[in-house]
């Protein structure tokens, strides 16, 4: 089995370069993206987040490894998007207002376009307007919400307020995720589905797709 402290350090240490740099040689080696992520890379932001908790590690840290991560996936999101499937659905995603966190966003979006859905990535921070808008124009099958705060969560029920009063909750299924998030949550405020993970994304995308 690959070794993947090195990488699970770099990141941790928020040692952008030698993270890439080490995605890059396990790439070169046939190390599978995947592992590389959940053996990695997760488990690294973790410990960030566990550090953090602690006060061991403040925002600078936790800014260094985010940003050591997202360099670190930059080679691998190409690999996850070119699943080469035929296009299967349009989904428009975004991070809700108030929360910046994007990185697990990223990957739900780069996990979704490999299984061939069209991904319009409305970015961080995306007001209940803006999604509104974004499915009057893009028409997507699918709104998929990201929140990675307890306290933006809520912001996901406005953004299912908003395309009611919009009159089109009716033309899109939305689904939800993000680590705080929980099923019995989703249900509570309405949500089509609940991903805990990307690949739950990709699996329940899928499904929703064969719904009416
Ligand atoms: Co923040 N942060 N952060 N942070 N941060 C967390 C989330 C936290 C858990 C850390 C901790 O205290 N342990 C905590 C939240 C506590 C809570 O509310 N429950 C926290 C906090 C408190 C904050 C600030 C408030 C700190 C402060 O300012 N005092 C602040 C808020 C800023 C804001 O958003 N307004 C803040 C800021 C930041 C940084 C900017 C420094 C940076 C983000 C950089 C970036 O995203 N570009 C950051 C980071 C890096 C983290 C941690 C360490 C790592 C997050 C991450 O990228 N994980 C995080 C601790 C942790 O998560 N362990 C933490 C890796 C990523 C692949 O996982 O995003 O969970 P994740 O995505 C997963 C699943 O959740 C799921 O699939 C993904 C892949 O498996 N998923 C979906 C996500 N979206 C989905 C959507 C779906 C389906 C699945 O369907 C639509």
């Amino acid at each position: 089995m690959p070794d993947f402290s090195k990488l699970h350090d770099a990141i941790l240490n928020g040692d952008e370069k030698l993270a890439l740099q080490l995605t890059n040689e396990a790439l070169k080696e046939a190390v599978d993206p995947a592992e590389l992520i959940t053996q990695g890379m997760i488990p690294a932001m973790d410990e960030v987040g566990r550090l953090f908790e602690a006060q061991e590690f403040f925002i600078p840290e936790m800014l260094m490894a985010g940003r050591a991560m997202k360099v670190a996936l930059e080679p691998i999101r190409p690999l996850l998007a070119s699943g080469g499937a035929q296009p299967t659905g349009r989904i428009v995603l975004g991070t809700v207002k108030g929360d910046l966190h994007d990185i697990g966003k990223n990957l739900v979006g780069s996990m979704l376009e490999g299984a061939g859905f069209e991904v319009f990535d409305i970015g961080i921070d995306v007001s209940p307007e803006k999604f509104v808008d974004a499915v009057r124009e893009k028409k997507p099958h699918i709104l998929a919400l990201s929140a990675l705060l307890t306290v933006t969560m809520p912001e996901m029920n406005k953004v299912i307020e908003a395309l009611d009063q919009a009159g089109i909750r009716g033309q899109v299924k939305v689904i939800v995720g993000g680590a705080p998030l929980t099923k019995s949550y989703a249900d509570a405020i309405g949500a089509d589905g609940y991903g805990e993970n990307a690949g739950a994304a990709v699996s329940l995308a899928r499904a929703l797709m064969m719904q009416p």
